[in-house]
């Protein structure tokens, strides 16, 4: 509703503001999601970046996606951190000298001349690609920005699709919280709690100088993100053996779903064949709806791989289906219903979509993933909403998003009933995504 207030003058000075904050956040070949808490390139956020800077700059757009791929790894994994040389190491926990990504060996076939992370992120890629190149197909075309990204694209994908597929079933499965993006969910809770925390004292976290301690997460979970992240580096960053966490996540996978979909138009445009991307979408969407769809609660849950069980909390990211080729009408009808529902409470209780359960005892409004509301997933489900005709709810979402971003200097997230500012302001995606629904 929200949207439909601000005036033509308003929606000026929000667009100039979101330009602002992208071009503050550039860095020469990518874009920072906040110079204070993250500065480096982030692989879901350079997505979403894409897909606002598309609107100021399409060169720049292609640019951003281009750096990420440049520092993809001979197993085809996209890093989901690409450091930047020029800042110090204590700006950001954990660095390059934690990950020692040059020095993981030729297994995994990380590049030598940049320090990556050693873990993925969710694959918003192919679509940011596909969008960004429709925002203008001439100087795609002319820079052959489909053709050499292709390739890349398509390795990204069999990577997951090939070595992350640990539950056997056709889901990929993440191997750390922060694969999801979504760190603290209360959905690690269970499959995490068997994970010896790594002692407070052996690590400096840098995120409490610029973020509140109350909007973070605990030093017990980085505890367990340390421990899990150092098994997985000590093995080289190998895949051929399980960890103490492996869980197979509907937003992640519904991610990858739609990039399958948007790589075989891409493929299409450079005249290769579609088919097996359109095959490999429809699979995943398959797949999700009967492995993690839990018609009773009309969401989708995780799946812990290792205890072989579903997990029982609702998280946002059992509602990013809704962008997932093919679902079945029940299931979106369902989806779209729970989303106005009494546990995410948008237009009654909520401004914004919450990331996590209202009615959940675990449920924190200002404590990171646990419960704030983030711009990304909302843009997400903003797009679910309108393929599956809820326009209406779309529209009011679409409205809140703006005046959310607007009221808070672009937060990092925000209460979800009050769209008070959390996290840090500038955001990088926060802005992205302004710009895209003011397009
Ligand atoms: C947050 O995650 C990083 C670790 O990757 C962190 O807490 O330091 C998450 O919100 C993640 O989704 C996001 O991509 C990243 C950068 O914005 O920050």
């Amino acid at each position: 509703q929200k949207a439909h207030s601000l005036s033509p003058p308003e929606r000026r000075a929000l667009r100039s503001g979101a330009a602002r904050v992208l071009f503050t956040n550039w860095t020469g070949a990518s874009t920072v999601p906040s110079h204070t808490l993250y500065p480096h390139q982030w692989s879901w956020d350079s997505a979403f970046v894409a897909i606002g800077l598309r609107h100021l700059s399409p060169r720049r757009a292609q640019r951003e996606l281009e750096s990420l791929f440049g520092a993809q790894w001979g197993d085809g994994r996209v890093p989901h951190i690409v450091f930047n040389p020029a800042v110090p190491q204590a700006a950001y926990f954990p660095g390059p000298d934690f990950w020692r990504s040059s020095r993981a060996g030729s297994a995994a076939g990380a590049p030598r001349a940049v320090e990556t992370s050693g873990i993925v992120q969710p694959p918003v890629h192919a679509l940011a690609a596909l969008l960004v190149h429709e925002s203008d197909p001439a100087t795609s075309r002319v820079r052959g920005f489909l053709r050499r990204l292709y390739p890349r694209l398509a390795a990204w994908h069999s990577y997951l699709a090939t070595r992350r597929d640990l539950g056997g079933g056709g889901l990929v499965s993440i191997l750390h919280p922060w694969e999801a993006g979504m760190d603290n969910s209360p959905s690690w809770d269970g499959p995490l709690s068997s994970v010896e925390p790594v002692p407070a004292s052996a690590f400096r976290r840098a995120d409490l100088v610029a973020g509140s301690a109350t909007d973070r997460p605990t030093d017990t979970d980085y505890g367990r993100y340390v421990r899990l992240a150092t098994a997985y580096r000590d093995h080289g960053y190998r895949d051929d053996r399980t960890y103490a966490f492996a869980v197979e996540d509907p937003g992640f996978n519904a991610l990858l779903a739609a990039s399958e979909r948007a790589l075989a138009t891409i493929a299409e445009e450079i005249g290769r064949d579609p088919e097996p991307h359109l095959a490999r979408s429809s699979a995943l969407t398959g797949a999700l709806v009967e492995r993690l769809w839990q018609h009773g609660s009309g969401l989708f849950l995780c799946r812990d791989v290792v205890a072989g069980e579903r997990v029982g909390e609702r998280g946002v990211a059992g509602l990013l289906p809704l962008i997932a080729p093919g679902l079945p009408a029940t299931v979106a009808e369902a989806l779209v219903r729970t989303v106005a529902g009494p546990h995410f409470g948008l237009g009654t209780e909520t401004v914004l979509v919450p990331s996590h359960d209202l009615r959940s005892p675990t449920f924190d409004p200002a404590r990171y993933w646990r419960g704030p509301a983030w711009f990304n997933t909302n843009w997400v489900i903003e797009r679910g909403l309108r393929a599956h005709g809820a326009d209406a709810m779309a529209d009011g979402l679409a409205g809140a998003m703006l005046g959310a971003a607007a009221a808070s200097d672009f937060a990092e997230y925000v209460d979800p009933r009050t769209a008070h500012a959390h996290g840090a302001t500038r955001f990088g995606w926060t802005a992205a995504v302004t710009l895209d629904l003011l397009a």
